[in-house]
């Protein structure tokens, strides 16, 4: 059997761009995305998903291209109500994606795990790809700023990252047990590439590896380990990497997401802004990573599956 599977990781916005690439250059068969969980939270009484859900809406092609998160054509009634309500509407939830989150509230709650009820909604939005949620168990992202420990999208999003972050915490990720379809492909000796997408390393990646036995799996794969670069010239392209990277004391730059994943990487596809990167312990692909239009998702995703041809048969 040669080998054939890729499994991508991904969160958030930069991440789902990627994915989308990856599902233009390969047969859906072929594609895994394990998707973050630790941005989940519960909010008006709904279990909320976000970077399952951009996964889902960007491999539908239903995904707002304006903030890579939400969907395209919504409508806000359903916001504006609770808001003159006085109910909480910091967190944007536009009123068709809002059905998907009342519709994965009520499942979970009738027993479904997080898995079954997100591929059945990719069934229903025509996704032939697989995403899996990394963990059926609960894992939540918490972020340590002047005031305490806050839940991640109350920083991220009502606090819009103003928070000085002190420490990061992924409650949870020691105790859940990584989703048993990753592990399976994993182990099976099918998987070709373990892609790391241009996701933020320490709110969408770190949850993933946290979790016990995912970074041994990854190892056991056999797979060469590919990442992209979620920063650009010391820039993040989208969100609070930089500044949150500055404020754990670590560089932010290409170099120090690197350092970040430590030895799990084979290979690193870094932009050209960075081609100056040196030596970070694995073999540099220079590329465009900035991906604004679908052709630039899909060449990324083959200059980075082209990485990993080369690095499977050195
Ligand atoms: N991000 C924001 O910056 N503001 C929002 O109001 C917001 C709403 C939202 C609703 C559904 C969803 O799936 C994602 C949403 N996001 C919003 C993005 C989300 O907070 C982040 O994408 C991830 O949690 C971090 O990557």
């Amino acid at each position: 059997m040669s080998k054939r599977l890729v499994v991508a990781l991904s969160g958030g916005v930069g991440g789902a761009k990627l994915a989308l690439g990856l599902s233009l250059v390969l047969p859906a068969n072929e594609l895994l995305v394990v998707a973050n969980t630790g941005d989940d939270f519960e909010h008006l009484g709904l279990s909320i998903s976000p970077d399952i859900d951009t996964l889902t809406y960007a491999l539908a092609g239903i995904d707002n291209p304006a903030t890579g998160w939400g969907r395209r054509d919504e409508t806000w009634s359903f916001m504006d109500s609770i808001g003159a309500l006085g109910g909480e509407d910091w967190f944007r939830l536009g009123d068709r994606d809002l059905a998907l989150h009342v519709e994965r509230t009520r499942r979970l709650r009738l027993g479904q795990t997080l898995s079954e009820v997100t591929s059945d909604i990719c069934r229903r939005l025509g996704i032939g790809v697989r995403v899996v949620p990394m963990s059926d168990d609960r894992v939540r992202t918490r972020v340590r700023g002047d005031a305490g420990w806050i839940d991640f999208q109350d920083y991220f999003v009502r606090q819009q990252c103003r928070p000085v972050v002190h420490e990061l915490a992924f409650d949870g990720a020691t105790l859940a047990r990584p989703q048993a379809d990753i592990m399976a492909a994993l182990r099976s000796g099918d998987v070709r590439a373990v892609i790391i997408c241009p996701s933020n390393p320490f709110i969408s990646i770190e949850p993933i590896l946290a979790m016990s036995g995912m970074r041994d799996a990854i190892k056991v794969s056999g797979a060469p380990v590919v990442a992209v670069s979620p920063i650009i010239g010391g820039q993040a392209v989208k969100g609070p990497t930089a500044k949150m990277m500055g404020e754990l004391g670590l560089e932010a730059s290409a170099a120090g997401v690197a350092a970040r994943y430590g030895d799990l990487l084979d290979g690193y596809v870094v932009d050209h802004a960075d081609a100056a990167i040196g030596n970070v312990g694995a073999r540099i692909t220079i590329a465009k990573t900035l991906m604004t239009s679908l052709h630039d998702r899909e060449t990324l995703a083959r200059v980075t599956l082209d990485a990993a041809e080369a690095l499977a048969s050195r």
